[in-house]
């Protein structure tokens, strides 16, 4: 199995498995996550997911094997696969929290960035490391990394491939925290039940404003707000933040979406 699927209390874990290639992305592999992403988004119980690699590296990007005897108009066929799975990732209205375990090079690393929260291990390192065999950053990291770290870091990280450790890429805004490697998967497991308990419906439509602005004029994307706030005043979450607010107590969100 090139991914493991597990299922926890509102949300479900998925684990890059080609430990012995630092997860390194195959067809199959981002075939069988596309299908993950679908099955989590059919089953209204899950709230959150959680998407991790096994054994010292997160992903290493493309399987360069699987390349080797490519024609340039394969490699771009490739893409054909690998685009809808960032896309899906982006557009699926439950919260995907990363727990970078190791290194994350290549579209390992945009996959990763294109989680909506992103843990590493201290000891991990993000790496555009397309230029070293003369390509360029796919999976959206030349839409994603200027966003995160404006561009003459993105730049000089698509020029040099230099790898970034995980402290500097949480003090550069391109992940959300750093934490100690042993504290990694707990915290990243807690980051995932509690978002599973919130209101799922809003964090939908949070990915939905986030992303949608970066298209929009500050007057589309205020009515952008105007027509998603309504979407989510409607949902039975809203009136139950709002009486647990009144009440003094921590609210109990249905996650209904
Ligand atoms: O098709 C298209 O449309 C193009 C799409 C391209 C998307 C891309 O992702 S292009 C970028 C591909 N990724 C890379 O170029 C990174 C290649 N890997 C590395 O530079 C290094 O492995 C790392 C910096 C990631 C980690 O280094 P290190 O020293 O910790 O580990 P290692 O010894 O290099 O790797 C361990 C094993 O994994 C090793 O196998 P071995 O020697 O033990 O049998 C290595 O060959 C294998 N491995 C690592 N990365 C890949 C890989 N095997 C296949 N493909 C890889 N990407």
């Amino acid at each position: 199995m090139t991914i493991l699927v597990e299922s926890r209390a509102g949300y479900r874990v998925i684990t890059l498995n080609r430990p012995e290639r630092l997860n390194a992305l195959t067809l199959e592999m981002a075939e069988a996550l596309i299908e993950a992403l679908e099955a989590a988004e059919k089953d209204r119980t899950c709230r959150a997911l959680l998407l991790t690699g096994a054994g010292r590296g997160f992903c290493a990007g493309q399987d360069l094997t699987e390349i080797a005897e490519a024609s340039a108009a394969e490699i771009g066929d490739l893409l054909d696969a690998y685009n809808p799975l960032i896309l899906k990732l982006r557009a699926l209205p439950i919260p995907v929290i990363c727990a970078v375990n190791g290194v994350a090079a290549g579209a390992g690393a945009n996959l990763a960035l294109a989680c909506d929260i992103v843990l590493a291990a201290q000891s991990a390192t993000f790496l555009q490391a397309f230029a070293k065999i003369g390509l360029i950053p796919d999976c959206g990291g030349t839409w994603l990394l200027p966003r995160l770290i404006g561009d003459p870091r993105a730049r000089a990280l698509s020029m040099l491939a230099e790898p970034v450790s995980a402290e500097t890429a949480a003090a550069w805004g391109m992940i959300w925290r750093a934490v100690a490697d042993e504290q990694l998967m707990r915290e990243a497991e807690a980051l995932a039940a509690r978002l599973a308990a919130g209101p799922t419906a809003a964090l939908g439509l949070v990915k939905q404003a986030l992303d949608e602005s970066a298209v929009n004029d500050l007057e589309d994307q205020l009515d952008l707000e105007t027509e998603l706030q309504e979407e989510a005043a409607e949902n039975p979450d809203f009136a139950e933040g709002l009486r647990a607010f009144l009440e003094k107590r921590p609210p109990t969100f249905t996650g209904n979406r």
